[in-house]
C-alpha cells in the first residue's frame, strides 16, 4: 500500500497536481488539494477496486479483498521455489525457466454482449490481476527471478466504454511485480528473451488455453523461435493452491457462512406449488445480498424425480405437495466457492420412505466427515461411501442381501453415480490437476457429499421409493486437530430441516 501511495502522490503532483493546485484557490491546503488528486486520479486509474477507491471491500494493505499484496508476492516465491526444485529432479537447473501465466479474456455471449468476466484462477492466485487479456511472465535464471505483467495499455476510447485499467505505467506499483509492459508488447519481449535463452525450459500451458489470441501468438512464435515444446506448470500451480493460507480460509468460511444462510432462507419460502426458478431466484438473491459476487455454478433447484438428474439445472417445474426439494448451489464470495447441497419436503413433513433414504445419507455422510481425520485419499472415502451406502440400503431391502462386497459396491453405485468428494477453493471443483489418490492434509478443503438416488430404472429398487433422490453436501476444511464443516451454519437434522420447511407454511 505504501508504495501504491508513493506512486499516486509521485503520479499526483508530477502529471495531474500541478494543474489541479495551479487551479485551486490559495485558502485549500496543499495536503487536501494532493489527496482530492490522489482519490481523483485513483478513481479513473486502477482497473480494480484499491483500499482508496473501495475502502469497504478491501483494508489497507490488500491487493484483492482479504488478501494482502505481499502473500501473492510469496505465492510467486513459492512457484519459483518448486519449479527449481523440479529441475533439480530434471537436472536442468542451468537451463533459464520461463513460466507464462496468461489471463482470462472476454467472452462474448452475441454481438458486443460480453458475459460476467470471470478471470483465470491460476492467473489471479499468482498476481491478484483482475482485468482481462493480461499475461504474466516469470523468468528464473540461476537462482534469481524476475516477474513481468502484461497489461492492457491505457485508451481512453475503451476506457470510456469498459472503465479503467491500470496501464503498464502504474502495474508494478499496485501489483508488487518487477516490471509491467503493455500486452501488445509482447511478442517483442517474447522473441528476445528466447533469443538469449536459447535452450531455457518453457512453462505454458498449451492444452487448456484460456486466452485465444495470445494462445495463437505464443504457437506461431514457438515455430519461429524453434521452441521444441512447452510444459505444462499446471499441476505444480495446483499444488500450490490445493493448501489454503489463512486469509483464503476466512474468505472460503465467509463464501459459506453466505451460501449457508442463503439455502437456510430458501428452505423457508419454499411451500408446494413454488416454481423451482423461484428457489433459484432466492438463493441467488441472498448470496448476492449479503456480499457474494454471484452464484459459483448454476446451481441445482430438482424438485421430486427431477433430483434423480444428478446435474439437473432446467430449474422450470413446479415442486408438488409431497415432494422433496434438492438444492444444490454456492456463491463466490470475492474469488472463493461454496458448494453446499440440502434436500428437505417441501411440505414440511418427511414421508416415511424419505425418512428412510434421508436418514440413511445423513449418517453415512457423518461418518465419512468423522474418518476425514485419519487423512484418507478422495478415493478411499468414496470406496467406503459405496460400502456404507450398500450395507444401509441392504438393511431396508433395496439391495439383495446375498451380495458378495463386489457386487455389493456395484449395486450401491447404481444408487450413487457420482464421486464422494472433490477440492474446493477458487474454482468448484478446485485444482483439477490433482488426483484423488493423494491422502488429505492439514489446509486442503474439500466437499463430503453422499447421495441416494432411486431411479425408476434400477433394478434392485421397489416402486414405494421411486424417483426420490437425497443429497447432503457440506464443505471441510482439513486440521491437524479434525475436520472443520465450513457449512455448519446450514442445518441438516431431520427436526431442524423440517421446522424450516414448515416455518412460512400458511
Ligand atoms: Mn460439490
Amino acid at each position: 500500500m505504501l508504495r501504491i501511495m508513493k506512486y499516486i502522490t509521485r503520479i499526483s503532483v508530477n502529471k495531474l497536481g500541478m494543474q489541479l493546485i495551479a487551479r485551486c484557490s490559495t485558502k485549500v491546503s496543499q495536503s487536501t488539494v494532493i489527496h482530492q488528486a490522489q482519490k481523483k486520479y485513483n478513481l479513473c486509474t486502477f482497473g480494480q477496486p484499491t483500499p482508496i477507491t473501495h475502502p469497504h471491500l478491501l483494508k489497507e494493505g490488500e491487493l484483492v479483498p482479504g488478501i494482502n499484496l505481499e502473500e501473492f508476492r510469496s505465492r510467486r516465491n513459492k512457484l519459483v521455489q518448486r519449479i527449481l526444485s523440479h529441475m533439480h529432479i530434471g537436472n536442468k537447473l542451468n537451463r533459464t525457466q520461463i513460466i507464462i501465466i496468461p489471463s482470462a479474456s472476454k467472452v462474448y455471449m452475441s454481438e458486443k454482449i460480453p458475459y460476467v468476466f470471470r478471470q483465470n484462477t491460476d492467473f489471479l492466485y499468482f498476481t491478484g490481476c483482475q482485468e482481462a487479456d493480461c499475461a504474466l511472465i516469470i523468468t528464473i535464471s540461476k537462482e534469481n527471478f524476475t516477474s513481468t505483467l502484461f497489461v492492457q495499455k491505457k485508451d481512453e476510447h475503451s476506457e470510456l466504454w469498459d472503465g479503467p485499467r491500470t496501464g503498464a505505467e502504474a502495474a508494478p506499483s499496485l501489483f508488487g511485480v518487477d516490471q509491467a509492459l503493455p500486452l501488445s508488447e509482447f511478442e517483442k519481449f517474447f522473441i528476445s528473451l528466447i533469443n538469449e535463452n536459447k535452450s531455457c525450459v518453457l512453462w505454458y500451458d498449451e492444452k487448456n488455453p484460456v486466452q485465444p489470441e495470445l494462445h495463437k501468438q505464443l504457437c506461431q512464435l514457438g515455430k519461429i523461435c524453434n521452441v521444441h515444446a512447452f510444459v505444462s506448470p499446471k499441476a505444480i500451480f495446483h499444488e500450490i493452491r490445493l493448501i489454503k493460507s489463512q486469509a483464503e480460509i476466512k474468505l472460503m468460511q465467509k463464501s459459506c457462512d453466505i451460501a449457508s444462510r442463503a439455502i437456510v432462507k430458501t428452505i423457508e419460502i419454499s411451500k408446494p406449488g413454488v416454481d423451482e426458478h423461484q428457489l433459484f431466484a432466492n438463493v441467488d438473491y441472498e448470496c448476492r445480498m449479503n456480499g457474494a459476487e454471484f452464484l459459483a455454478y448454476p446451481p441445482v433447484v430438482a424438485g421430486g424425480k427431477n433430483a434423480n438428474i444428478i446435474h439437473y439445472i432446467t430449474n422450470n417445474q413446479i415442486v408438488q405437495d409431497g415432494d422433496m426439494v434438492l438444492m444444490d448451489a454456492g456463491c463466490e464470495y470475492h474469488g472463493y466457492s461454496s458448494d453446499i447441497t440440502r434436500t428437505w419436503p417441501v411440505n414440511g413433513t418427511f414421508s416415511p420412505e424419505q425418512r428412510v433414504l434421508y436418514d440413511i445419507v445423513l449418517e453415512v455422510q457423518k461418518i465419512l466427515i468423522q474418518r476425514l481425520k485419519d487423512m484418507p485419499t478422495l478415493d478411499q472415502l468414496f470406496h467406503e461411501m459405496c460400502i456404507l451406502l450398500g450395507r444401509r440400503l441392504q438393511q431396508i431391502n433395496l439391495i439383495p442381501n446375498n451380495f458378495s462386497e463386489d457386487k455389493l459396491l456395484a449395486a450401491a453405485y447404481s444408487y450413487c453415480p457420482h464421486h464422494v468428494s472433490h477440492y474446493l477453493g477458487m474454482d468448484v471443483h478446485d485444482t483439477g490437476k490433482i488426483p484423488r489418490s493423494v491422502k488429505v492434509k492439514p489446509g486442503m478443503i474439500i466437499t463430503v457429499e453422499p447421495g441416494i438416488y432411486v431411479n425408476q430404472k434400477n433394478k434392485f429398487a421397489t416402486s414405494e421409493f421411486y424417483g426420490l433422490g437425497v443429497r447432503i453436501e457440506d464443505d471441510v476444511l482439513i486440521r491437524n486437530e479434525g475436520p472443520l464443516i465450513l457449512t455448519r451454519k446450514c442445518p441438516k437434522e431431520i427436526d431442524d430441516i423440517e421446522e424450516l420447511a414448515k416455518s412460512t407454511r400458511p
